[in-house]
């Protein structure tokens, strides 16, 4: 039997709103009593997480005085070294206040704008005082619900005013913090500018130093757009933009249900998490989910111990697909390159162009061949359900 105890290697994190859900929906109020910050490290703790990410106001209320967030501040580090729990990322509550009922960084009115900068300096402060090296960017109300309010190209043009800004303030502080973009379809705002990973990564490559910005593409945002995660996961990993991620899971076409790692689709849960070892990711791994309504604190740290168990179990997982004589049999047989294209391989040069041109295919041949598909993901299930 495998050990799936999580280990500070594990770089397990969860966010203070996340094992801090009060489970309150929009049909219903709150079904279980808040906890500090200091009893969510501790809940933390106890369970084996080896991090804790936080907006600025799961730490220090919005209208705390300075020396009120001090004193905030010192208890929260206190329990951070009597627990030995890290703080590897941060992130603004850009979302919350009804200031930002027409979003921060892309809404109309300047005023807001120049507070939405002002109050993630201010973020970007603390968390840098904590530790953080990564800081998050989910800018769930920077959209609409009509496009008669808000020209699309002004919100584009105002987001990447608001990063370049950003980016320079970090520098100038001298801070180690990157940025990770989190996309989202929708929900809150109808819809949301710049809605997946994809869109992210190409907005990234437009802004001044897109070398300290990259993505943090959480499972649900990606489903709830349709979408194949571990696709989009791949992509940011080619480029050498992920610097976060955002584990948990949902059923498709549905809103964001945030459940816990594995919960609805393990199988892709399971290409995730073999992606993610398979290719060395060394950041975090973020649950950014909560537990269901129906739970109390015994209940949230069953969902906390859940998400990790499972992650480590796939991880192991993949491990067997990876040494499975069968499974690699197979792969290397659909793999398998008789070396006759040598030659037409590789970068572009007229030779070998006039040489691919003049080549004759036999196309019923390769539109013959079984690919054998179906009994490799047989094997991958039958892996999955345990009985290989
Ligand atoms: C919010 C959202 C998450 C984001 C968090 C960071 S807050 O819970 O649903 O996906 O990652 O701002
Ligand atoms: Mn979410
Ligand atoms: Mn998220």
């Amino acid at each position: 039997m495998s050990d799936y105890t999580p280990k500070p290697e594990h770089k397990f994190t969860f966010g203070l709103w996340t094992v801090g859900n009060i489970g309150r929906d929009p049909f219903g109020e709150p079904v279980r009593e808040p906890l500090s910050p200091v009893e969510l490290v501790q809940l933390l703790a106890e369970v084996g997480a080896y991090g804790v990410n936080f907006h600025d106001n799961d730490l220090v209320p919005i209208d705390a005085t300075p020396p009120e967030r001090d004193k905030i501040v010192a208890n929260f580090k206190k329990a951070l070294a009597d627990t030995g729990i890290v703080v590897p990322m941060a992130t603004t509550n850009l979302f919350s206040d009804p200031t930002f009922k027409d979003g921060a960084f892309t809404a109309n009115d300047p005023k807001v704008r120049a507070y939405a900068l002002q109050k993630t300096m201010n973020a970007i402060d603390l968390g840098a005082e904590l530790g953080a090296s990564i800081y998050v960017f989910w800018g769930g109300r920077e959209g609409t619900e009509t496009d008669a309010a808000k020209d699309p190209i002004t919100a584009i043009k105002r987001s990447r005013e608001a990063m370049n800004f950003l980016c320079e303030y970090v520098l100038d502080q001298g801070y180690d913090l990157k940025f990770a973009l989190e996309a989202k379809p929708n929900e809150p705002r109808g819809d949301i500018y710049n809605s997946t990973t994809g869109h992210m990564l190409a907005f990234i490559e437009t802004l001044d130093h897109p070398e300290m910005v990259g993505v943090n593409p959480e499972v649900a945002h990606e489903h709830m757009a349709g979408l194949n995660f571990v696709h989009g996961v791949a992509q940011a990993m080619e480029s050498g933009k992920l610097f976060h991620i955002d584990l948990n899971d949902q059923a498709f076409g549905r809103y964001d249900q945030d459940f816990r790692f594995g919960m609805v689709n393990l199988k892709s849960a399971f290409f995730l998490v073999k992606l993610l070892e398979d290719n060395g990711y060394d950041g975090d791994r973020h649950f950014d989910a909560h537990a269901y309504r129906t739970e109390d604190y015994e209940g949230v740290k069953d969902f906390a111990r859940g998400c990790m168990r499972t992650y480590l179990i796939l991880k192991e997982k993949a491990e067997r697909f990876n040494a499975d004589p069968e499974i690699q049999e197979l792969l290397a047989e659909i793999n398998a390159d008789d070396g006759s294209m040598e030659a037409f391989k590789g970068a572009y040069a007229a030779e070998k162009a006039a040489a691919l041109k003049a080549h004759t295919f036999n196309r019923a041949v390769l539109g013959a061949r079984g690919m054998k598909y179906e009994r490799l993901d047989q094997l991958t299930v039958e892996l999955l359900l345990g009985v290989r």
